[in-house]
């Protein structure tokens, strides 16, 4: 062997022998690089007389050329050998199913909240809302409730420190203000439902400091106890899932709404069972009535043109009797075994992203 070849030999040897790109790089450095050994070959020309230096300038070419090929081959390779190597660390199998996702479930309230609002919803209310802080006025003097009534006084309703325009402020007892502000900012016709926190300073199993309403109001020009009669009977029924469930009406009163009625329906509560919708007794579930006057006028709206009706409802008492929850205050407990038990699936909408799929 002359030396070429040995060097020829050694050369692709140690560009066989390179483990990874790295090597290889450092291979193909020490032969082609610059101070590499096939350049100092090249550098030997220069001595040699022409026909030689013809001769072997042909050869040097025809090693480098070869070297340099090998190391091309060798790059394909070690890369092919990453990509395979990468292909099976990285491999997924589409083909496997999915692990279940950990799901929330809807509170009670809010699945409550929904339903009253799908049924009104039906009937052309749209949903109106408003803070949870209000002024005196609001709450109380623009509903005709009298500076002596009871439910002013401190033990009933949570009053801040400090006030509004001279106003005191006070976290609302009910969601009427909501209605108030819709009758000053709207001209008539009102058709609208106020669901929303409500607070009032009572603790026991039956009262919580903080519950919830849906209170409703309609005003027009021709609107009257019939239509009371009709919408809150149709809720009734529709709310509960019994077509014929007795609906009562009984007289009552409230400052803000003359006539009032409060509304039960038929139940049973015979041999310790406790029923909806059979049997001769009867429960209270709503208060309602015509609007008072005096509450339109407070209003900015004329009431003798105008006139309608209001009503208000327990979220909280209506999702205990129609899911069997026994004990007001568990609501509020944030126990995961009970939102799991009455908590309820939201309802699946198709996904925006990437557009309605059908
Ligand atoms: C009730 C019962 C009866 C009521 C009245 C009004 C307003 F603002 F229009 F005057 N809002 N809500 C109302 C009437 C509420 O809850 C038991």
């Amino acid at each position: 062997m002359t030396d070429l070849d040995e060097l020829k030999a050694d050369l692709l040897a140690r560009v066989g022998a390179a483990e990874n790109l790295r090597a290889l790089d450092d291979v193909r450095v020490a032969a082609l690089g610059k101070k590499g050994a096939i350049s100092d070959l090249m550098k030997g020309l220069g001595g040699m007389d022409p026909d030689a230096r013809k001769a072997a300038g042909a050869t040097f070419n025809r090693l480098k050329t070869e070297i340099a090929e090998a190391v091309e081959a060798r790059r394909d390779t070690l890369e092919d050998a990453d990509l395979n190597a990468r292909l099976a660390a990285e491999r997924i199998d589409v083909t496997l199913p999915t692990r279940e996702e950990a799901r929330g479930s809807l509170h009670p309230v809010s699945q409550t909240i929904d339903e009253v609002v799908a049924i009104f919803g039906e009937m052309g209310f749209t949903v109106a809302e408003g803070p949870d802080i209000e002024s005196d006025w609001y709450n109380f003097t623009a509903l005709n409730i009298p500076p002596e009534h009871p439910a002013r006084q401190e033990q009933d309703t949570f009053y801040l420190p400090g006030e509004a325009d001279g106003q005191p402020i006070l976290l609302r007892a009910h969601t009427s203000p909501v209605q108030i502000r819709t009758m000053l900012a709207r001209k008539p016709p009102i058709r609208i439902i106020c669901p929303g926190r409500t607070y009032r300073c009572d603790y026991d199993a039956t009262h919580s400091p903080m519950f919830h309403q849906v209170e409703g109001l309609v005003i027009d020009e021709t609107t009257h106890m019939g239509h009371l009669k009709g919408c809150l009977i149709d809720f009734c029924r529709a709310y509960f899932g019994i077509d014929d469930l007795p609906v009562r009406f009984r007289p009552s009163y409230f400052p803000f709404t003359e006539p009032s009625a409060e509304v039960d329906i038929g139940c049973t509560r015979k041999s310790g069972e406790f029923r909806i919708g059979h049997g001769d007794d009867w429960l209270e579930i709503l208060g309602s009535g015509m609007v008072n006057p005096a509450v339109l006028e407070n209003c900015g709206i004329d009431s003798t043109r105008y006139q309608g009706f209001a009503f208000g409802v327990g979220l909280e008492r209506i999702a205990m009797l129609k899911y069997g929850i026994p004990d007001l205050r568990t609501f509020y407990e944030s126990d995961l075994r009970w939102l799991r038990h009455y908590g309820f699936a939201a309802l699946d909408v198709p996904s925006m992203v990437g557009g309605l799929t059908r």
